[in-house]
């Protein structure tokens, strides 16, 4: 007689008719220190907590010991935590608790059941929700129709991801970036869920194809063609909450270096020391500020990367001395394909050292990039790391600070536009495929190239701007997202995109102001700019054989707005410059979408034509053609029309009037920020009045030496301030909750009253407080 044991749902046929092995029933639990085994009838699966909120899941398919070391991009202040966790055992299951979450483990068959301490549910498996065919690891949780999914990183499409089917595969994607496309540069296998009040994140760290199936309205999956599945479940009362632990987890950027967070110039390519320098010539002559030129690949003798141009180039050293003094940084491009060219000393040392990326066999892979047959760094042995940013040398020299990662998905010509997923990496000793690896490889390249500047870079911070990327990124580099055109749609694109990553961890990223590819246009270039001087990373950038996009490119009328806000970029400087501060604090992005800090408002959960720099300025941007105003939606609250001083009641849509030369802009009631007066570039100190909306609100706002780590040894000043509305007064008060670095003693205030009137007033600092009538 059979029994019911050959009904049980762990081996059975998929759908498609693939054999599909579940993980079957737990058989045991052994708990070793801060990790649950559970030995089930085909896997194992470990368990840790590393905080009350925050556990790792990791399988192991098959008998396979379960190899616990977490991967490279987890920080290390993360791997060592652990929560307390009580244990219990009924029939059915068993129960995790920690002091904000019961995790039930079903035990036939495994799945697990979340809940917070009331028995909310936050997130449960599928019954058999875990298993594998010969080629993928797939991994099933039921998931509620209304549920909204936000993060993915750099993903086409609206802001909310429900009904998505996203792919993590870095490609070098050049045909236009539609929503179809699911793949481009920047791989960040992470969401966080939002149903009503429940919130929740996962991270797969997964390094190789992974896809995130959220189509089916009951359940979403997850499918790894690689690797074990190993996944973080963050949970938290908000989605603050969620992109602070994730960053928690896989770290958080460093302030970057104000230069960098200032207006920047490039072209594919500014070919000679000439057109370099007639660029910057006519930056300055025309009062346009600007900190940044960049060199795309033509600087280069026969796109060797660390050489120079013999005759475009022919004096680099002169040219960025004089540039300098003009207050101009230049960031030049850096590939990783090596030409193979035994005369050429990068090849040779490569090729002697073994630095470059094999076969199993020892054949040296190759492919073609620009400078012809190229060899591609093994950026996963950290020797080749160090290898790799010692030979910045040169540029560090000649007084470079900054450099741009770009092919590094990496890009090869070739039908699958990468690497050979059978290339081995040597992996510090466990070696491993491409395939298995891919999408570190753009990671590894920032981050050999981040601590091969800051090593040699005497103190200063160095910036690196990379295309590739996997989670982690942000301590190393920020991110453009590539090769965007010049069309109204990409610029509309450019917003959800720029704030999903922000939610998934990449709070600097930016995209191409005024489209990459394809002609641009004088009222396209006008409004990207608006949109792009409140974006984290603004950078002019265009292709070669299109129409120039200079800002000075379509005419006067244009020139003027044009110029107008990149001004405005540099007036709201001191206040981005605090925020990015701020970020590398908390890891919270500093353009948010409305719904982070409004999830209550359903009118929120997929706006994303207007977004949020910090939590209290709301901007609109213009991404269509031939118009003059536009729908803004104001959250619930006072706000401020950022231009015409009028105060508007929110929790409703209102008409903004946008003429070309206006970018709409709301303030909330109570808000504080700090501005400066326009500037050529950010080495110019400025003078700083601190904007203050009537109502009740606090600002910490933040200074140092804006180019060294000094502020990593306390030479900073974190100045509080807090105003309080009252009867008939309105009270400014501040204290200097740090103060570490040498500013000025009187503090300037505009005030912005109800009423529509501004007073200004300096005050010193020792006062500690102004009281005015409202
Ligand atoms: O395949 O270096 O996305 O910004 O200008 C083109 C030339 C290679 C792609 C980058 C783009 C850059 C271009 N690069």
């Amino acid at each position: 007689m059979e029994g019911s044991e050959m009904i049980k749902p762990d081996l059975h046929k998929s759908e498609t008719g693939v054999e599909y092995i579940t993980v079957g029933d737990i058989r045991d639990l052994q708990q070793t220190d801060r990790t649950y085994l559970f030995h089930c009838t085909h896997a194992r699966v470990a368990l840790q907590f590393l905080t009350d909120s925050l556990f790792r899941f990791k399988l192991s398919r098959g008998k396979h010991a379960l190899d616990l070391t977490h991967s490279r991009v987890i920080e290390l202040a993360a791997r060592d935590l652990q929560a307390e966790v009580a244990v219990s055992e009924t029939e059915q299951a068993y129960e995790l608790r920690t002091a904000a979450l019961v995790v039930t483990v079903n035990k036939s068959p495994f799945a697990l059941r979340v809940t917070d301490l009331h028995g909310n549910l936050i997130s449960e498996d599928e019954a058999n929700g875990y298993g594998w065919t010969k080629e993928h690891t797939i991994f099933t949780t039921k998931k509620a129709q209304d549920e909204n999914f936000y993060g993915f990183g750099e993903k086409t499409g609206h802001l909310n991801k429900k009904g998505s089917l996203q792919s993590m595969w870095n490609t070098d994607i050049y045909a236009p970036h539609v929503p179809e496309i699911v793949e481009l540069y920047q791989s960040i296998p992470f969401f966080i869920s939002t149903k009503g009040t429940n919130v929740y994140g996962l991270f797969l760290d997964n390094p190789g194809k992974t896809e995130f199936d959220m189509t089916d309205t009951k359940r979403y999956k997850i499918t790894c063609h690689s690797g074990e599945l190993e996944y973080y479940f963050l949970s938290g009362a908000s989605m603050k909450e969620i992109v602070s632990q994730y960053t928690f987890l896989t770290g958080r950027m460093p302030i970057p270096p104000k230069w960098a967070i200032g207006y920047h110039q490039s072209r594919y390519s500014y070919e000679t020391d000439l057109e370099v320098r007639e660029l910057a010539a006519n930056f300055r002559a025309k009062e346009i500020p600007c900190d940044v030129i960049y060199l795309d690949i033509h600087y280069m003798d026969e796109y060797r990367v660390f050489t120079w141009h013999p005759t475009r180039f022919p004096q680099p050293d002169k040219l960025l001395a004089d540039l300098r003094a003009d207050g101009f940084r230049v960031v030049p491009i850096v590939d990783p394909g090596v030409k193979k060219d035994p005369k050429y000393l990068i090849y040779r040392e490569g090729v002697t050292h073994e630095h470059f990326c094999k076969y199993l066999e020892g054949e040296t892979y190759t492919g073609e990039v620009w400078p012809g047959v190229s060899a591609f760094p093994d950026f996963t042995n950290t020797q080749t790391q160090q290898w790799w940013g010692a030979k910045h040398e040169g540029f560090i020299k000649s007084g470079i600070e900054g450099i741009w990662n770009d092919m590094n998905e990496p890009a090869i010509f070739n039908e699958t536009k990468t690497m050979d997923v059978n290339v081995m990496h040597g992996n510090d000793g466990d070696p491993k495929t491409h395939g298995e690896l891919h999408n570190h490889y753009g990671l590894l390249m920032s981050k050999a190239t981040y601590e091969g500047l800051k090593e040699q870079m005497d103190g200063k911070r160095p910036f690196v701007l990379t295309r590739a990327g996997y989670s982690g990124i942000q301590k190393y580099a920020a991110v453009w997202t590539g090769d965007n055109r010049s069309f109204w749609e990409h610029l509309q694109m450019s917003i959800p995109m720029i704030l999903n990553m922000g939610l998934s961890g990449v709070a600097f990223a930016g995209a191409d102001v005024g489209g990459f590819a394809h002609h641009s246009n004088g009222e396209l270039l006008a409004r990207w700019t608006q949109a792009g001087a409140f974006l984290p990373y603004f950078r002019n950038h265009s292709a070669t054989r299109i129409a120039r996009q200079e800002p000075w490119s379509y005419g006067e009328t244009y020139e003027a707005v044009i110029k107008k806000y990149i001004e405005m970029r540099y007036v709201f400087l001191p206040h981005l410059y605090t925020l990015f501060r701020e970020a590398s604090v908390s890891g919270l992005p500093l353009v948010r979408p409305l719904v982070f800090e409004y999830p209550q408002d359903p009118k929120t959960h997929n706006l994303s034509d207007q977004f949020l720099l910090g939590d209290s300025i709301l901007i609109a941007p213009i991404t269509q053609p031939d118009i003059d105003y536009r729908a803004v939606y104001l959250p619930a609250g006072t706000w401020i029309d950022y231009h015409t001083g009028e105060v508007v009641e929110g929790g409703r849509a209102v008409v903004a009037d946008a003429p070309l030369d206006v970018l709409p802009m709301y303030v909330k009631a109570g808000a504080i920020f700090a501005t400066g007066n326009v500037v050529q570039h950010s080495g110019v100190q400025q003078d700083i009045t601190f904007q203050v909306y009537a109502g009740n609100g606090s600002y910490e706002f933040y200074e140092d030496d804006a180019v060294t780590f000094a502020y990593e040894n306390g030479a900073y000043n974190l100045l509080r301030l807090e105003q309080r509305v009252e009867g008939s007064t309105l009270t400014l008060s501040w204290t200097e909750a740090h103060s570490g670095y040498d500013s000025a003693d009187q503090l300037t205030f505009t005030v912005h009253h109800e009423d529509g009137r501004t007073e200004t007033h300096t005050v010193a600092k020792a006062d500690g407080q102004l009281v005015l009538n409202r």
